[in-house]
């Protein structure tokens, strides 16, 4: 909670963004109950990111995690309760959609047990050594829900192309040293990971997080493959899910975006 006070410590761009946002996504809504996503983003534009529209490379870095860093911290127990609605089945508000297997499942079904969901660390919490303490251990932006098996079966692994296909999550191929998320998260992955490459530089207690083109970083605080993450990131771009996603954790948790996910195009101005 040690952001809170310095985020509202800019009422009117808060309020600003968060009333754009809403508006874009129930009363500018068109017929078919998409929200009017061009209009929400240039609000944010003009608010909750306007030092940082214009920028490129590390410039554009530096001010987006200034931006980001503005945020609301979640205990690691807050964060399953977090997830049950960043994570919401758009068709059963009863449910939760499962990062990998795409399965929709109970949200009372989280826990340990092999056929139970869990809280996958996206960026693998081995790889800078953060834990579950509240930082980048809990930060939702990177944490999905996931099957208990398949969680495990991706381990601390980095993410590169390959590998034999998954027999409980189809789509999902692992080796020795990597993972391949099914198609439709790809995109989804790669914004996570870079996310929170901007949001960690080393200047809080917690290691500057980075990504690498490698496999195998082991503790390193590192993530591969750059350069796949990359095209995952073109191949899939943010849909409703992942937009509605990133809304709800500005909106009712962090009070911070990933802005990956509104603005895709600036995966390739920083790297
Ligand atoms: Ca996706
Ligand atoms: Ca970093």
């Amino acid at each position: 909670m040690s952001r809170r006070h310095s985020f509202y410590a800019r009422p009117v761009l808060a309020a600003a963004a968060a009333v754009t946002v809403l508006a874009g996504t129930a009363a500018a809504a068109p017929a078919d109950g998409a929200p009017d996503r061009h209009t929400a983003t240039a609000a944010l534009d003009a608010t909750y990111y306007q030092s940082a529209v214009g920028k490129t490379g590390a410039g554009l870095k530096a001010a987006l995690h200034t931006i980001i860093s503005e945020q609301t911290t979640l205990s690691y127990r807050q964060v399953w309760d977090a997830l049950k609605a960043t994570d919401e089945d758009p068709a059963n508000s009863s449910n939760v959609i499962l990062l990998y297997t795409g399965r929709s499942q109970s949200k009372n079904d989280n826990g340990g047990d092999a056929d139970e969901w869990n809280r996958e660390h996206v960026w693998a919490k081995s790889h800078g050594d953060f834990g579950t303490a509240p930082g980048p251990g809990t930060d939702v932006h990177h944490l999905r829900p996931t099957s208990v098996t398949v969680n495990s079966a991706r381990g601390n692994k980095d993410f590169d192309h390959g590998g034999g296909q998954l027999g409980q999550a189809p789509g999902n191929y692992t080796d020795h040293d990597s993972f391949e998320p099914r198609d439709a998260v790809k995109g989804d992955v790669a914004r996570m990971v870079l996310y929170m490459a901007v949001r960690y530089e080393g200047n809080d207690s917690f290691a500057d997080l980075e990504p690498n083109d490698r496999v195998g970083n082991g503790s390193a605080p590192k993530m591969g493959r750059l350069s796949v993450l990359k095209q995952w990131s073109r191949q899939d771009p943010p849909d409703t899910f992942e937009k509605r996603r990133n809304d709800v954790i500005f909106e009712r948790f962090q009070h911070n975006r990933n802005p990956f996910v509104d603005h895709p195009e600036w995966v390739e101005a920083i790297w």
